[in-house]
């Protein structure tokens, strides 16, 4: 996957994809991430790249004509060009699986009050990272490169983790445990230590259904169940003692 960055702050994007996760599917060639600067696109001596906005008011907007030959200069016949901004679809996980089957997306980030509306034409959707101003799209596009990356086929080590965690099931995460064992008192669940696959796997499934009903409830309400579900469910609703 090719991400082109449309921003008039590369250097915001050095070190958050120099590490780790990202860092790494760029050097194994799995993603190309490259950041376009707007301001070369600023053709005039003072490369003035936002104007007063017409009607008055406050803040600053980004000028049509220099964000045209921004995207122009990273169009391609399969590139998908989103803006980032609060007006956008909210970004989920079923947003992002959908974005990592692509193979060129190009990223617009805002600054000042936003950009040209005459721009809106051009882009193919628009995405926000949730209802808060954000001082520009920079920090918003770094969170679709980081978790678009890693659901990237061979990004993470084995596929399989991607599903199985947070919101890959619509369901939140069941509770981690790792060494050591005891640690001030507090046990590891004995489950977890019985060795015994399926019913660590039930004990899972239950902790994480619990753990979304009583965390984030409204994401039940989108979801369909298995029967083994509705009967945890069941289980979980009407005899509460099973719960632990
Ligand atoms: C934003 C968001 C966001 C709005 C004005 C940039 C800022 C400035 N982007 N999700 N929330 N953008 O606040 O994506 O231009």
């Amino acid at each position: 996957m090719i991400i082109d960055i449309l921003t008039l702050f590369p250097n915001m994007f050095v070190s958050p994809f120099a590490e780790s996760i990202v860092a790494r599917a760029r050097s194994r060639h799995l993603v190309e991430i490259n950041t376009v600067d707007i301001r070369d696109y600023a053709l005039d001596k003072h490369q003035q790249v936002d104007d007063y906005p017409y009607g008055g008011g406050a803040g600053m907007v980004m000028k049509v004509d220099v964000l045209s030959r921004a995207i122009a200069s990273v169009t391609s016949p399969d590139s998908r060009l989103i803006y980032l901004s609060p007006q956008g679809k909210k970004l989920d996980q079923a947003q992002l699986g959908r974005l990592a089957r692509e193979s060129h997306l190009i990223l617009l980030c805002g600054h000042y009050e936003g950009i040209d509306e005459r721009i809106i034409d051009l882009v193919d959707e628009e995405l926000s990272i949730g209802d808060y101003v954000l001082s520009g799209g920079e920090i918003a596009a770094m969170v679709v490169v980081d978790a678009v990356t890693r659901l990237i086929p061979g990004v993470l080590g084995d596929d399989a983790s991607s599903q199985e965690e947070s919101f890959g099931d619509g369901l939140l995460e069941y509770p981690h445990y790792t060494r050591p064992r005891s640690y001030q008192g507090l046990e590891v669940p004995e489950i977890l230590l019985s060795g015994h696959h399926e019913q660590i796997r039930l004990w899972r499934k239950r902790l994480s259904l619990v753990r979304t009903l009583l965390k984030r409830p409204e994401l039940l309400l989108e979801r369909e169940f298995d029967q083994e579900e509705r009967s945890l469910l069941e289980e979980i609703l009407f005899n509460r003692e099973k719960t632990s």
